[in-house]
């Protein structure tokens, strides 16, 4: 049928007509999207041009990854899906890395790729950039659509946006062959043809048997704790999560992108005593967040001996019982099971609910201003060559001046101390490398962060993580964005002072010593600073947050001040046989 309208012979002369690129782009404006990551090429140059026209905003990056990475996290932040478009083959596959990662981190996203003709891919005939793009896909996404009609643009885009935001948000394709763009139909037909998701991502309620198992497991607790993750961050249900805190009087760990939530200074924050926090309590409440590697998956030293109940609170069914056993599941969408838990005269926010014990609260604060001394003498050092706390001292406080900028973050030192150390005060002001702990989101999160929310950003980049993005700087001054890029150079990755022991070729981790990224960031008509200690760190980089023009400053950091791999060296397999 689709076929038919779109091919009907013009019944007058008179008839208005529509094709697919305005059917794309009209049903992307009825449905809210605003802004497209991508990289042009055939067939989709013409699209972005026109939607470019039609008032969409369209920014163009250096490489499709990190235009990837900028629509994850714009999904991240609006709750909408964020937009990537490619071209077919190799353009699809650069985008293919952050539609797996957006996918992992549960954040919305729809990656539209432009791709070549069913008939010749099908027979493998050997078209400009061919490639069975629908087959790839599936496996790395929640949903994957093709449209071949232009009739069918409308319920499309429709399924790809419902299918990225409900549930458990995820990583959707999208695949449009180069002939769907230049299809003609009847204009009014076209019109009709386009669809409106209502309520893309409908409220999920929780159970009420649910939630009165979870109270009755919380009120036997001596020493609850309460595990924020990123999707308490991304569901956006602040106040009902910082009452649910604040009325329960238990101790809260954020994860690192939900640092913010409530302020890591907030006197029930557990951050800087997460050890004793995990080994300790009994009950834990998991509000948006997994009991993955980053949480030891709920066993073993990390979470002590002593006999622990979970609470935990997820969109996703699927997620109850993954590592451990979950006493009482809290199935639903976390504004709604928050409320939940609060509502009535025996919920948390009512009558009769008894706080926690605060003996508890006053053990779990005794350990994190214990922690939050032994720490603070080392951030006041103006050592030079710079250390990472020396540098992470003076950063600490300009963000706390600047609490409305949004942190971007990544590396392996450069993100471990920088999490430990940065104190965050509002929510979705941190992003980072998420749950696979990538390389790469740099640049494409830096963008999309401003992009979306009009804020500063000021990206604290490890050297290395900086190099595989580090030519969108280009883009981030083409657009004259105000994105502040500090560059931790430690001449490589986690430090700088390995060496090669059988030949002449450097060691495998080390990089040119001496290197100057400030340079790079000159080479496009931004503002590039050498700072060599923590003192003219903090001006340049407060010189950047005021001026918000475009900046990347090369902080020269001791080569020998890192570990191997940062926090998580644990995780490195080791030869047993005896090292030559
Ligand atoms: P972290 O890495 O911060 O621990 P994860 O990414 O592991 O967080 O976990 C996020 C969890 O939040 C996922 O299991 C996902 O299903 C869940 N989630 C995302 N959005 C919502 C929502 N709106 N309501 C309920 N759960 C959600
Ligand atoms: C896509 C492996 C983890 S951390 C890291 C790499 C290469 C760089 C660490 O060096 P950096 O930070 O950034 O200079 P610092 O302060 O410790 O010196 N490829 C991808 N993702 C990951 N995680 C890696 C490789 C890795
Ligand atoms: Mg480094």
């Amino acid at each position: 049928m689709a076929e038919a309208a779109a091919l009907t012979k013009p019944e007058a002369e008179s008839e208005e007509l529509t094709d697919g690129f305005n059917l794309l782009i009209d049903a992307m404006k009825l449905n809210g999207i605003e802004t497209i990551y991508g990289v042009p090429g055939i067939p989709i140059t013409d699209f972005g041009r026109m939607a470019q026209a039609a008032g969409l905003r369209v920014l163009s990056f250096r490489h499709e990854q990190n235009a990837g990475y900028a629509a994850a996290i714009a999904g991240f932040l609006t709750k909408k899906p964020g937009i990537c478009l490619t071209v077919s083959a190799p353009g699809f596959l650069n985008g293919l890395t952050a539609l797996a990662h957006a996918t992992t981190n549960c954040f919305p996203m729809i990656l539209v790729s432009g791709s070549s003709e069913r008939e010749v891919v099908d027979l493998q005939q050997g078209d400009y950039e061919e490639m069975d793009q629908l087959a790839v896909a599936k496996t790395m996404c929640k949903a994957a659509y093709r449209v071949l009609h232009a009739a069918d643009i409308g319920i499309g885009l429709a399924r790809a946006i419902r299918a990225a935001v409900s549930g458990r948000p995820g990583g959707v394709y999208l695949d449009l062959p180069a002939k769907l763009f230049g299809q003609v139909m009847n204009a009014e037909a076209g019109k009709k043809s386009l669809v409106k998701v209502i309520d893309a991502a409908p409220a999920q309620i929780p159970d009420p048997a649910a939630v009165k198992r979870a109270l009755d497991v919380l009120k036997g607790a001596k020493k609850p704790l309460i595990i924020l993750g990123k999707g308490a961050a991304y569901a956006q249900a602040d106040d009902a999560i910082k009452a649910l805190v604040e009325k329960s009087g238990v101790p809260f760990l954020p994860m690192s992108m939900a640092k913010g939530l409530l302020p890591d200074t907030h006197p029930q924050c557990a951050g800087a005593a997460r050890s004793t926090v995990l080994k300790d309590s009994d009950v834990v409440v998991m509000i948006g967040a997994r009991l993955n590697w980053l949480l030891s998956h709920g066993k073993g030293r990390t979470w002590g001996d002593a006999p622990k109940k979970f609470i935990q609170i997820d969109i996703e069914p699927k997620e109850m019982d993954s590592n451990v056993e979950i006493a009482a599941p809290v199935v639903g969408d976390i504004g709604s099971c928050v409320a939940a838990l609060l509502d009535g005269p025996n919920g948390i926010g009512g009558g009769n609910w008894t706080k926690a014990p605060s003996d508890w609260m006053g053990a779990v604060s005794a350990k994190r201003e214990e922690n939050v001394a032994k720490m603070a003498p080392r951030l006041m050092n103006n050592n030079n060559p710079m250390d990472y706390h020396g540098a992470l001292g003076v950063l600490r406080t300009i963000v706390k001046e600047r609490p409305d900028a949004i942190l971007v973050n990544e590396g392996a030192n450069t993100l471990d101390l920088t999490r430990g150390v940065i104190d965050i005060y509002k929510p979705r002001k941190r992003l980072d490398v998420g749950t696979w702990g990538v390389m790469g989101i740099g640049m494409g999160q830096a963008i999309a962060a401003t992009v979306e929310t009009g804020h500063p950003v000021l990206a604290i980049e490890g050297d290395s993580a900086f190099g595989f993005s580090g030519m969108e700087v280009e883009t981030i001054c083409r657009y004259n964005l105000p994105v502040c890029i500090v560059v931790f150079n430690n001449d490589g990755i986690y430090r700088g002072t390995d060496t090669n022991k059988a030949g002449t070729d450097p060691a495998t981790t080390v990089f040119v010593k001496g290197a100057r990224y400030d340079k790079m960031m000159e080479a496009f008509g931004g503002v590039g600073v050498n700072a060599t200690t923590p003192d003219e760190l903090k001006r340049a980089v407060n010189a950047a947050m005021d001026s918000g023009k475009p900046t990347l400053i090369n902080a020269v950091i001791d080569p020998a001040a890192g570990s191997e791999s940062g926090r998580i060296g644990n995780l490195n397999p080791q030869s047993k046989l005896k090292k030559k």
